[in-house]
């Protein structure tokens, strides 16, 4: 049997307490298309601050101290700085009675931005096709294995085209194996060494046999296939043009 004080019974009820405030991370899937993703991030909240454990978060920001399995529960401004990224805190939801949370957005100091300059100019002479999907071609900072898609629609008949290739700007590709591409699920293109190199903009022609070219919708398909020993986060193909040389 519990033992009850009486006044017990006569006292008003305890306020509910308010909930402890939640931690969100959002980052961008692919920025330039304004796709993010939200994750709920482990923390507790004391006078007003969030604290956590860095490898809680730096399994979505990626950073070389991330990599070396280092942990810290520390402030979470500080976390984030630690991986070397810039936090932007949403706290508009804080005071939320039913779900206080606040969102963090990370931004890389190396993030991607559109490029203000076009590199890639169209062949005189050729039939230069834009693909039909929005650019670019977003394989950085994704798991190795991450494909993604390119179309491009062909008005010509295919037995008209003598010559073909795709000219692309491509950020990053270190090496051939990292960027595997195919043409319809079947012919692999070359990954010519004009568009392999560090950093940004390298412009470059792929060949492509014209026969395996249809008359319609031509999809070829981009993969991060290899992040040569974790030393790269992929690659990203800001500019394409699909160029077909005729009689
Ligand atoms: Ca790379």
């Amino acid at each position: 049997m519990r033992v009850m004080p009486l006044s017990w019974f006569y006292e008003d009820e305890p306020q509910r307490r308010k909930p402890q405030p939640r931690l969100f991370l959002k980052i961008a899937v692919n920025e330039p298309a304004g796709l993010y993703n939200t994750f709920e991030i482990p923390a507790d909240y004391y006078d007003g601050r969030f604290y956590c454990n860095l490898n809680d978060l730096a399994v979505f920001l990626r950073s070389p101290i991330g990599r070396l399995g280092y942990n810290m529960y520390a402030p979470l401004n500080q976390v984030i700085t630690c991986l070397g990224y810039i936090p932007t805190y949403d706290r508009s939801n804080l005071d939320d009675p039913e779900n206080p949370r606040m969102i963090v957005t990370c931004k890389h100091p190396h993030a991607y931005e559109a490029p203000k300059e076009i590199y890639l100019k169209p062949t005189p002479g050729a039939t230069n096709i834009e693909p039909s999907d929005g650019m670019p071609v977003w394989l950085f900072d994704v798991p190795v294995g991450t494909k993604a898609k390119l179309t491009f629609d062909i008005d010509i008949a295919p037995r008209k085209i003598k010559k073909a290739w795709l000219a692309m700007v491509a950020d990053d590709i270190d090496a051939p194996i990292e960027a595997v591409i195919t043409l319809k699920d079947k012919t692999d293109i070359q990954v010519d060494k004009s568009v392999i190199g560090e950093g940004e903009n390298h412009l470059g022609r792929l060949n492509i046999p014209p026969t395996a070219l249809l008359k319609g919708t031509n999809t070829f398909e981009f993969v991060f296939a290899d992040n040569l020993g974790d030393s790269t986060a992929g690659y990203i193909i800001t500019e394409a043009l699909l160029v077909l040389e005729t009689d």
